[in-house]
């Protein structure tokens, strides 16, 4: 099939609310040799955007968007294996992520972890819904050199903040560095709570997360 139909077909299977058929384009992608990012990127996102544009107009109701995400998560469960089959042997570092206490939103934050982890990066994902203490206890268990935010509601997202602040008063934040993501965080929002960046997408986090641990010696 050629690869602009392909995605068109991805797209249309989210916006559609199909997972046996996301599922289905994901493996057709992977079996003619497109890659998962690129199946991610040009495919199955722009379904999901769609159908958040459609929800936003009051064309489509919960129970759509919970379809669009069940499509897109099925797509992404298929891809995550490829993506995952780039693993180095060596460790670029320990990240762990979350999204934030109160947000259920967990496709941006999967694909971010994955993304980490394609990149060699050891990589803690403690889900969705995650309270700051756990954040902490977690980044403290795993000797975590970065901790990963990711927000999608305007009304939670103070609760990155949350996690920012007990980290200081543990007097831990010379320790680890934090970034946070999500479609409503800006660069000067995350900045203003004393995140280190707020990297748009996930290939820019793994940029960004190099960047900040360059020079650093690691555990
Ligand atoms: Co909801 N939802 N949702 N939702 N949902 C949004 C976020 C919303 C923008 C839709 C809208 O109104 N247009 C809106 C938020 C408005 C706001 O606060 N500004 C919204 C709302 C209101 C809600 C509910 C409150 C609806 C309700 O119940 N009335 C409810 C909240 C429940 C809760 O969390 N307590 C809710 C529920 C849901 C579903 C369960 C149905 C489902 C989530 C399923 C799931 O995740 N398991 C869902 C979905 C699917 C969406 C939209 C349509 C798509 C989100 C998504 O997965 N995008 C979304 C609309 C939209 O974003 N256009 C919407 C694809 C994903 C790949 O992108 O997560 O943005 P994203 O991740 C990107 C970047 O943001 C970045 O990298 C990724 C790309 O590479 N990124 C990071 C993300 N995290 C990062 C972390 C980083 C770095 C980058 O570093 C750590």
């Amino acid at each position: 099939m050629e690869k602009k139909a392909l995605y068109e077909q991805m797209e249309k299977a989210v916006i559609e609310g199909n997972p046996p058929l996301a599922r289905e384009y994901a493996q057709k992608a992977l079996d003619e040799g497109v890659e998962a990012k690129d199946a991610i990127v040009h495919g199955f996102s722009k379904g999901i955007e769609k159908v958040g544009k459609l929800w936003e107009e009051g064309d489509y109701f919960l129970p759509e968007l919970v379809a669009g995400a069940e499509a897109m998560k099925a797509a992404m469960e298929v891809l995550q294996k490829n993506i995952q089959t780039g693993r180095q042997t060596f460790s670029e570092g320990k990240i762990v992520i979350g999204t934030v206490a109160g947000d259920i939103h967990d496709i941006g934050k999967t694909l971010v972890a994955s993304i980490f982890s394609a990149h060699g990066f050891e990589v803690l994902d403690l889900g969705a819904d995650v309270p700051p203490e756990r954040f902490l206890e977690k980044a403290q268990e795993f000797e975590a050199q970065v901790i990963g935010l990711s927000a999608l509601l305007t009304t939670t997202m103070v609760n990155a903040k949350k996690v920012i602040d007990l980290v200081n008063e543990k007097g831990l934040r010379d320790k680890v560095k934090i970034i946070v993501g999500g479609a409503p965080v800006t660069k000067e929002w995350a900045l203003s709570i004393g995140a280190d960046d707020a990297p748009p997408d996930a290939f820019e986090a793994v940029a960004s997360v190099k960047k900040l641990l360059a020079g650093r010696v690691l555990l």
